[in-house]
């Protein structure tokens, strides 16, 4: 079983805590690979009821219609939700637009009132799903550091993004305990958890059998189908790719990071883990 939660993340979490006090909404990114499995209870304790914008990052990762059905699910829990490629530049505007679109009524009473409140909104989620991405991508600028891997983000930083509009980029907190493993090993198939401490090779088993296999298969230009076992599917693609350590065995852990990376990068197709 899957169990990170590094002293760091409690101390983020307690600090989101103080600094949500001064937030009017927050902006919740998940990885539309698997959406629901990056929704944190601990999260609860920083909204407390406030408005949220759910968004589906990696959008580029996914078929339209399963992000489309996502975006109803969200949308009958009251929330707003938009999807989203963060790595093109402006993509992310549409936050902006939603953000004016919920304090609407605030926002026309202060230009009445020639007033300029600033509407603060914490972008908050899972490690990897992509918040210092969409940070930067709203300020047009690179403010805060991004990377494809667990815990890069460390230090909080507010950033103003409009006139009117001020964001804060936080670190990415994973569950203290998982109670569903299958969500668990979506998040380290997706990167959310550091890879130094997982065993790789269980999850890229994990990953195989969420994979199509004729669509591996074809990607791999290897022989296999639904009745292989996992560890003949990676061993397969292991010598496909040339992981093979002396004496000519197999690599099983080379050929779980280069299946792991190759699905990371999008390359194996557009996937979601999830059905809602
Ligand atoms: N394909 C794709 N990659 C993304 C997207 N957004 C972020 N990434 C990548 O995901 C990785 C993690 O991003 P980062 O912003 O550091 O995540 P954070 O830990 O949540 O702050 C980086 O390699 C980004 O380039 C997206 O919409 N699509
Ligand atoms: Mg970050």
């Amino acid at each position: 079983m899957i169990n990170w939660f590094p002293g760091h993340m409690n101390k983020t979490l307690k600090q989101m805590q103080g600094d949500s006090k001064l937030c009017d909404c927050f902006i919740y990114v998940l990885d539309a690979r698997c959406p629901t499995s990056c929704i944190n209870p601990e999260f609860l304790k920083v909204v407390k009821g406030k408005p949220i914008i759910y968004v589906l990052n990696k959008a580029d990762l996914v078929n339209t219609t399963d992000i489309n059905n996502f975006k109803a699910y969200f949308n009958n829990l009251g929330s707003e939700c938009v999807s989203l490629n963060a790595t093109v530049s402006g993509n992310s505007k549409i936050i902006i637009s939603t953000i004016n679109k919920i304090f609407k009524d605030r926002l026309t009473a202060n230009a009445q009132k020639n007033v300029n409140f600033i509407t603060r909104a914490m972008v908050l989620g899972v490690p990897n799903s992509g918040k210092s991405t969409i940070v930067n991508n709203l300020c047009n600028k690179a403010r805060a550091v991004t990377g494809n891997k667990a815990g890069v983000t460390r230090n909080k930083q507010w950033v103003r993004v409009t006139e009117n509009i001020e964001i804060m980029d936080t670190p990415g907190v994973l569950l203290p305990n998982f109670d569903d493993e299958e969500k668990a090993y979506n998040l380290a198939i997706v990167g959310s958890v550091k890879d130094e401490v997982l065993n790789l090779v269980e999850v890229a088993y994990k990953l195989i059998d969420r994979l199509n296999k004729h669509v591996l298969s074809s990607k791999y230009n290897v022989d296999i189908d639904n009745n292989t076992p996992y560890n003949a599917v990676l061993e397969k693609i292991g010598k496909k790719r040339g992981c093979i350590i002396k004496g000519g065995e197999i690599d099983l852990e080379r050929a779980a990071k280069t299946l792991l990376t190759d699905f990371r990068s999008g390359k194996i197709g557009k996937i979601c883990f999830e059905k809602i």
